[in-house]
């Protein structure tokens, strides 16, 4: 827990304050490197939920009467004192979710820009003002907050993933219910105190942790205006249901299936080393983590031998630990997973290059480590090369040219993030233009998306909206037009014309 600040165990934070959950169930945090038990949190109940949203209700009239350029006053302290506590939260969250330490960092760093970054929208919130068809009549339009938001997060960006929603849903004017992945409560808590001690009125933001059942409590609440929701595509599609039943909004950033294409003239050491960070930095456990490698034939062994070179030095260990390259999976289920999807690959008649297998690394016994996997010959149909897999598992494709890679990258359910490695500029911009993802890159691997962008996907990846970027704001605000008619007579608009 954060030294600084007294983060209690085994509480909700709800109106202001750190509650006890109504019932006793209690979630274990644990670290998937070593085994050892963090902590608990409360495995909240539908009780728990409707205290929140309660608490969350009742805070909306001040918070949205609150100037924006106030509420951001606070949003920037929670930057400053998310830069103090840098060190602190992404050494907790790599215990509690076990990537190396220069990602967590990374992790905090990420949230640190889009407060910075969404903060400063409390002085712009632009709407635009527009001349109306009619005379001595005025036209403009603004932003308004919705109510009180339910956030639901991951585990493998326990802070930055939080604060893309929470930050900006709170400049605009909203309140927040917080509900984090069951496998970091306590990131979670310590981002929520944070938040809390940068001044954020009673009730601004509540936490309420568990697992399914009070995620689905959340969704069903009928004091929620709408749930922003990252996670799997199983579950984001059954929370898309539930809100769509009954009118409430819902964005959604779902799963990935990634890809790179490597053509003959690129720069291979280049690609190589994006793409041992793309395919196993965050032991794969990004949305954006790239999971197929189309490569043109020249490429293809090259690519191959230089990928498995470095995947094969990949240090596994504790994230902590400054020599670690590569921490565990997160859990004994998201191994499991991993496991089956290879033993799939296998049987599909892809060939493992490197890995396959649980290293057998004295030391690394009790926590969810898994090698770094290449496999090879992956073809289009396989359902290696259309399934997420969610961990560092990469499989490398052929295509005999540009247009069939392209087809290749586009060939999946999902539209996250792609990129191209070459020199041409020609095919780079072809790419660019034909690749139907959210995100491209050109010579650089699928991570690494910055803040101040629309960060979101195509198709199955999501259900149109982004996150980053300014558009996050038509998220966490609908649109209110109004017209102030100063004629002193009554104009129809469209009828009155002349
Ligand atoms: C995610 O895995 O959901 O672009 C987020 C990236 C990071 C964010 C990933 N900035 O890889």
């Amino acid at each position: 827990m954060l030294e600084l600040l007294a983060v209690p165990q085994g509480r909700n934070y709800i109106a202001g304050r750190w509650v006890d959950p109504v019932g006793d169930r209690m979630l274990t945090s644990v670290n998937p490197a070593t085994g050892e038990v963090l902590g608990v949190a409360p495995d909240s109940s539908a009780a728990d939920v409707d205290r929140a949203v309660r608490a969350a209700a009742e805070a909306w009239p001040s918070w949205r009467a609150t100037p924006a350029p106030r509420r951001a006053e606070i949003l920037f302290r929670a930057a400053e004192l998310l830069v103090r506590h840098k060190e602190e939260l992404a050494r907790l969250a790599t215990r509690e979710m076990g990537k190396i330490l220069t990602e967590t960092r990374g992790d905090v760093q990420e949230a640190i820009d889009m407060t910075y970054f969404i903060a400063g929208e409390g002085r712009r919130l632009h709407g635009y003002t527009t001349p109306s068809e009619m005379p001595r009549k005025a036209a403009y339009c603004v932003r308004q907050p919705l109510g009180v938001v339910g956030v639901i997060t991951p585990w493998n960006f326990p802070v930055a993933i939080p604060s893309w929603k929470i930050v900006p849903a709170l400049v605009c004017g909203n309140t927040v219910v917080f509900k984090p992945a069951p496998e970091t409560p306590l990131s979670a808590a310590a981002f929520t105190a944070l938040l809390v001690e940068a001044g954020l009125p009673p009730g601004v933001l509540n936490l309420v942790t568990g697992g399914d059942e009070t995620g689905a409590a959340l969704v069903d609440h009928p004091g929620i205006a709408l749930i922003s929701f990252t996670g799997s595509t199983d579950v984001g599609l059954q929370v898309a249901a539930r809100c769509q039943a009954r009118g409430v909004r819902v964005s959604l950033e779902m799963g990935g299936k990634n890809a790179a294409i490597v053509l003959d003239d690129a720069d291979l050491e280049l690609a190589a080393d994006a793409l041992t960070w793309s395919a196993f930095g965050t032991t794969g456990q990004r949305c954006t983590a790239c999971s197929r490698i189309v490569v043109t034939p020249r490429a293809h062994r090259e690519v191959v031998e230089r990928l498995a070179d470095r995947a094969r030095r990949l240090r596994l260990g504790d994230g902590l630990d400054p020599a670690t390259d590569m921490g565990p999976l997160v859990s004994a289920s998201q191994r499991q997973r991993v496991e089956t999807y290879v033993e799939i690959g296998r049987r599909e008649g892809a060939t493992v290059v490197l890995g396959g297998e649980r290293p057998r690394v004295p030391g690394l016994e009790r926590g969810f480590f898994y090698a770094p996997t290449i496999l090879d010959g992956v073809t289009p149909g396989m359902r290696v090369a259309q399934e997420e897999i969610f961990g560092p598992v990469v499989g490398v494709m052929d295509a005999a040219s540009l247009e069939e890679a392209i087809e290749i990258v586009n060939g999946v359910r999902y539209g996250l993030s792609a990129s191209i490695f070459t020199r041409d500029v020609f095919a780079a911009m072809r790419a660019v233009e034909e690749i139907r993802t959210g995100i491209v890159y050109v010579n650089h691997g699928t991570t690494g998306a910055e803040v101040h962008l629309p960060f979101g996907g195509t198709r199955a990846t999501g259900n149109g909206h982004r996150e980053g970027g300014l558009q996050v704001l038509d998220v966490f605000t609908e649109w209110k037009s109004v017209y102030i008619d100063y004629s002193g007579r009554l104009q129809r608009a469209q009828i009155d014309r002349d």
